[in-house]
């Protein structure tokens, strides 16, 4: 994963997809520039929560980063995010938007799924009532995997004639069938690594096909559910459904409408929210030093509903940890780059952690050189302390996650 990690938000029409996304993306005054280079409709720019390093080193103070923010030891790192929309039953035979959507799935490293557990909401997307969710898991993951198979069924017979005639292996055979995918050789080994006693690649019916597939969609689209719209009375028994029939999977509460409505009225004044925990203060509460506005009756009563049905009761709005989910299931970190390995600054001032950039956990660094700075010739790495780094080393929380490149004087190319 060379480039910047993409999160892919889908699930059926009016699940809350844009309103999640929004909730993760309303960029407050404090963020800095847009790093990403491709800025699409339907991408936006998240911030994923992490430790920064500036709080081992008591550096707080001085840390300023340059994409993101950090307040306090804690770090909001920009993440890019994909809504998806157009996802019907039957997508994977062109229904709705269907091949549309499921193209510009490709890019994406993980999955949201944003599934609604009110039961308002049928497949479609239309209002209905009592409609169960845990068909929305089964269809949407059926049709994500029908996209990948149909595409090797529609080629199945000169696959494998190639296959044979070049002797290959079936990680290199599939490999080249799903660098579409933006597959790696070492994701599709690890995918079938997945399926015990692997039959020859010549001998595969659809059976074993569709096993393939299902092992390949586990590596290349890791799967975080957000259980949305727990706001809503019926979610509790669907939730309880849910995680019972889908012990192993990782599923966060959500209810994303909430986090936009206290984001809103932060930025208004009226409260002090911080985001992704359950503290929502008002005037009442803080009193006139906290120079708040004060609520009318309507909307004090509106948070203090927010506060018994949400707040109080998942412990916040789960958005902020929907994206930490999705992190997680990455196994992404966050690695800092700097020039001064004793100051932690950059080029010039006082400022310090200016570059933060997330990658694999285990990820070497070489690797990281390559990706921060691009094809350059490393002429030393330095650790904390001033210590030697190899290009070998592997990066973790706490070891070789904090580096600096000294690069071969005329190497330089630039990378974008
Ligand atoms: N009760 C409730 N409604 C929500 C929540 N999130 C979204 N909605 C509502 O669900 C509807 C569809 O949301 P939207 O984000 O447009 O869905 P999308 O089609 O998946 O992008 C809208 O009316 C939202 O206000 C939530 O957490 N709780
Ligand atoms: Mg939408």
């Amino acid at each position: 994963m060379p480039r910047d990690p993409l999160i892919g938000i889908v699930g059926k029409p009016s699940s809350g997809k844009s309103t999640t996304l929004n909730s993760l993306t309303d960029a407050d005054a404090k963020v800095g520039a847009f790093p990403f280079c491709t800025i699409e409709p339907n991408r936006a720019t998240g911030y994923l929560q992490v430790d920064c390093a500036c709080a081992r080193f008591g550096k707080q103070e001085y840390c300023k980063p340059n994409y993101g923010w950090c307040s306090n030891g804690k770090r909001h790192v920009p993440v890019q995010l994909l809504d998806v929309a157009g996802l019907v039953p039957g997508a994977s035979t062109g229904r709705g938007l269907g091949n549309k959507f499921l193209d510009d799935l490709r890019q994406a490293d993980a999955l949201i799924h944003v599934v609604d557990v009110s039961g308002t909401i049928d497949a479609e997307g239309k209002e209905t009532r009592g409609y169960d969710p845990l068909q929305d898991i089964e269809w949407l993951q059926d049709e994500i995997r029908l996209w990948i198979e149909n595409n090797l069924l529609k080629r199945w017979g000169s696959i494998v004639r190639r296959h044979t005639a070049t002797k290959s292996s079936a990680v290199e055979t599939l490999r080249s069938q799903f660098g579409g995918y933006g597959a790696s050789g070492k994701l599709v080994a690890k995918a079938l690594a997945r399926i015990p006693n692997l039959p020859k690649l010549e001998t595969w019916d659809h059976e074993m096909i569709t096993i393939v597939v299902r092992a390949f969609m586990s590596e290349k689209f890791p799967t975080v559910l957000a259980l949305n719209k727990i706001d809503h009375p019926d979610a509790d028994k669907n939730v309880s459904k849910i995680l019972l029939k889908h012990p192993d999977s990782k599923a966060v509460l959500t209810s994303a409408i909430t986090e936009v409505f206290l984001r809103k009225l932060a930025k208004q004044n009226y409260i002090k929210y911080e985001e992704g925990t359950e503290f929502v203060d008002t005037l009442e509460d803080l009193g006139k030093e906290s120079g708040l506005k004060p609520l009318d009756d309507k909307l004090k009563q509106r948070v203090e509903n927010i506060r018994d049905l949400v707040l109080y009761r998942f412990g916040s709005t789960g958005v902020v940890q929907v994206l930490q989910a999705a992190a997680d299931i990455l196994n992404l970190i966050p690695v800092y780059t700097v020039r001064n390995i004793n100051t932690f600054t950059g080029s010039s001032g006082q400022h310090a952690f200016r570059d933060c950039t997330l990658v694999k956990r285990g990820t070497s660094v070489g690797s990281v050189a390559r990706h921060v700075m691009g094809e350059v010739t490393i002429a030393v790495i330095e650790g904390v302390g001033g210590v030697r780094v190899s290009e070998d080393d592997l990066v973790d929380v706490g070891q070789n996650d904090i580096l600096s490149f000294k690069v071969v004087p005329g190497s330089e190319t630039t990378k974008n």
